[in-house]
Parts: structure tokens; C-alpha cells; sequence
């Protein structure tokens, strides 16, 4: 598939996804889920590499789902909507591998909603985070209602929701929306570097982990444990026993990503 608004790039085993329609703010369109969806399948199929960053070109991460398409949606179209939204970023949250937002700008609407199915938000000083709907007479409808209540508590969830109002980078620092902040033209250099030290480490003990922290935390805490026991013990097979080996003999683990 040719793609027109996302930008795939490679460095190494670390991928680099920019969303690239900055004359709106890269909204996100019924053009823009095709294709991601297109090239989560890709991801998938191929496992090009170990670690996804998703940025966006110019002043925004996205400034939310596209109004100009939405404005012409009756309710069922809208159901139909918020379902190809939510099936796709549960598609993404739901990759093996990590993926970090790398946020340069606005991220609005369905685009907060877009970093938050990341696993981790690294934002640059001059991001700006909000869910506005209910400046349009709307709620969140790609699980924004129950993804930042989950990363941020229900009080602070239901204070941003419920206000429309946008915060700063800082204020999405505080509150823990954001992992750490950067300068803007350090952002994506500082989300490289992260992504390449996931993608250096043992590459099966950060799957397991990144699915044993998603999956755990909508489990009963005693099943999440015997869950965590599990996977924990499949590690003592290959990687695990090379890596505690490798620390035992001062040498670098010999993992295939390692060499
Ligand atoms: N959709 C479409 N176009 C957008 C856009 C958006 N979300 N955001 C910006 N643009 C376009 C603007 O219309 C403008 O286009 P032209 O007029 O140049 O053709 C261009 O991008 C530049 O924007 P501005 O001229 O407004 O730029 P400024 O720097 O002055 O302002 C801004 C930047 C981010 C403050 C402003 O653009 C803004 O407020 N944008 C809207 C932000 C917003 O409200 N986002 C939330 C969208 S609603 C659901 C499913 C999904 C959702 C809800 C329900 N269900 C089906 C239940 C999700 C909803 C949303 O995400």
C-alpha cells in the first residue's frame, strides 16, 4: 500500500512512524486508519524491528480525529466511527513490541487519544495535551474515557474530560501523562535513544513484560501473579539463563539484538 500520510522510516531494529498532514494539524482521517492499520498488519507480519516511535510532522502530534469528516456522521456512522477507531489503537496497544509517542506538538481529541495506546509518552516542552470534545457536544470515542482514567486516576481523568481545557507539557508531566519531557528539537533523538535501549536489551523479557503489565492490570491481582510466575519461569529457557550467565562471566549478553 502507497501510503499519503504516514512516513515510515527504519533505524536498526527501532521504527520510525511520522503522521505527515500538517496543513490539518494531522487530524486523523478514514485515510489515515487504513493505513495504519495497513502498516500495524505489516509490523506484525514482518516484525521489521523491536521498538515503534510515532511522531507527527510540523506543530502537532494530531490535533484529534478529523471534524470535517465526523461533522457528516449520523449515529450509527458515528458508532461505526468510534469502533474502526478503538479496534485500531487496541491493534496498536496491542503490538509485542513497545511503542513510544515521540509528541511535538498538540495532541488533541483522538490524538491524546492516539499517544495514550502507546506504552510510553515521551512530549517535547511545547506539546499540548487535551480531550475538547465536549467543546463539540462530544465525549472521547477512541477510549479516551477509559484509558486516561487509567494513567492518571478517575479525579484528574474526569477534571480534563469534563472541562474540555488543554495543559501543558509540565502539567502532563506532573500528573504522569507524559514520561519525561524534552526539547523540542531533542524530542526525537531522546526517543531513539530510549527505543534503542529497549530494543538492546533481551528481547523476549521485554515482550513478556510489556504483556504482562497491559494484560495484568485489567486482571485479578492473584491471576496476574500466577500469570507473571508463568512467564517468568519460560525466561530460565534461553535468554534469561545467557543473560544472568553473561553477568556472572563480566561479558555482554551474546542475544542476536546484542551482537
Ligand atoms: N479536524 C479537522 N481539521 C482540523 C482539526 C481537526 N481536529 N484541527 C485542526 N484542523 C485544521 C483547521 O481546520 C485548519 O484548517 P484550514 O482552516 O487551514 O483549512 C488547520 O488544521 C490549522 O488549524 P488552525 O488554523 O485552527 O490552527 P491554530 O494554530 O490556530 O489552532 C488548534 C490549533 C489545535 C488549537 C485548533 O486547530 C483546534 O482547536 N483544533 C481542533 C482541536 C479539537 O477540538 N480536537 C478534538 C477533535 S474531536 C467519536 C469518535 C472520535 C472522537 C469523538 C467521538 N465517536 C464516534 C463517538 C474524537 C473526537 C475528536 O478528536
Amino acid at each position: 500500500m502507497n501510503y499519503t500520510i504516514l512516513k515510515p522510516q527504519q533505524f536498526g531494529r527501532v521504527g520510525l512512524l511520522t503522521l505527515s498532514r500538517p496543513a490539518s494539524l494531522n487530524a486523523l482521517n478514514s485515510v489515515f486508519f487504513s493505513e495504519l492499520i495497513d502498516y500495524l498488519d505489516y509490523i506484525l507480519t514482518d516484525e521489521p524491528f523491536d521498538v515503534l516511535v510515532i511522531t507527527g510532522e510540523g506543530k502537532a502530534f494530531a490535533a484529534g480525529a478529523d471534524i470535517s469528516e465526523m461533522v457528516g456522521l449520523d449515529p450509527n456512522g458515528a458508532r461505526r466511527f468510534s469502533e474502526r477507531g478503538q479496534q485500531t489503537f487496541l491493534m496498536l496497544e496491542d503490538l509485542p513490541i513497545p511503542v513510544i509517542a515521540a509528541i511535538n506538538g498538540y495532541a488533541l481529541g483522538g490524538g491524546c487519544e492516539l499517544c495514550m495506546a502507546c506504552d510510553i509518552r515521551l512530549a517535547s516542552f511545547n506539546a499540548i495535551f487535551g480531550q475538547p470534545e465536549v467543546n463539540l457536544g462530544l465525549v472521547p470515542g477512541y477510549a479516551g474515557t477509559q484509558r486516561l482514567s487509567r494513567l492518571i486516576g478517575l479525579g484528574g481523568a474526569l477534571k480534563w474530560i469534563l472541562s474540555g481545557l488543554n495543559m501543558d507539557a509540565r502539567e502532563a508531566y506532573r500528573i504522569g501523562l507524559v514520561q519525561d519531557l524534552s526539547e523540542p528539537e531533542k524530542l526525537i533523538e531522546d526517543a531513539l535513544t530510549l527505543a534503542r535501549r529497549i530494543a538492546t536489551r533481551g528481547l523476549k523479557a521485554v515482550r513478556t513484560a510489556k504483556m504482562l503489565l497491559r494484560k495484568g492490570i485489567d486482571m485479578n491481582f492473584q491471576k496476574a501473579l500466577d500469570m507473571e510466575k508463568e512467564h517468568f519461569a519460560e525466561l530460565f529457557n534461553d535468554e534469561g539463563i545467557e543473560g544472568m550467565k553473561a553477568f556472572l562471566e563480566k561479558r555482554k549478553p551474546s542475544w542476536e539484538n546484542n551482537k
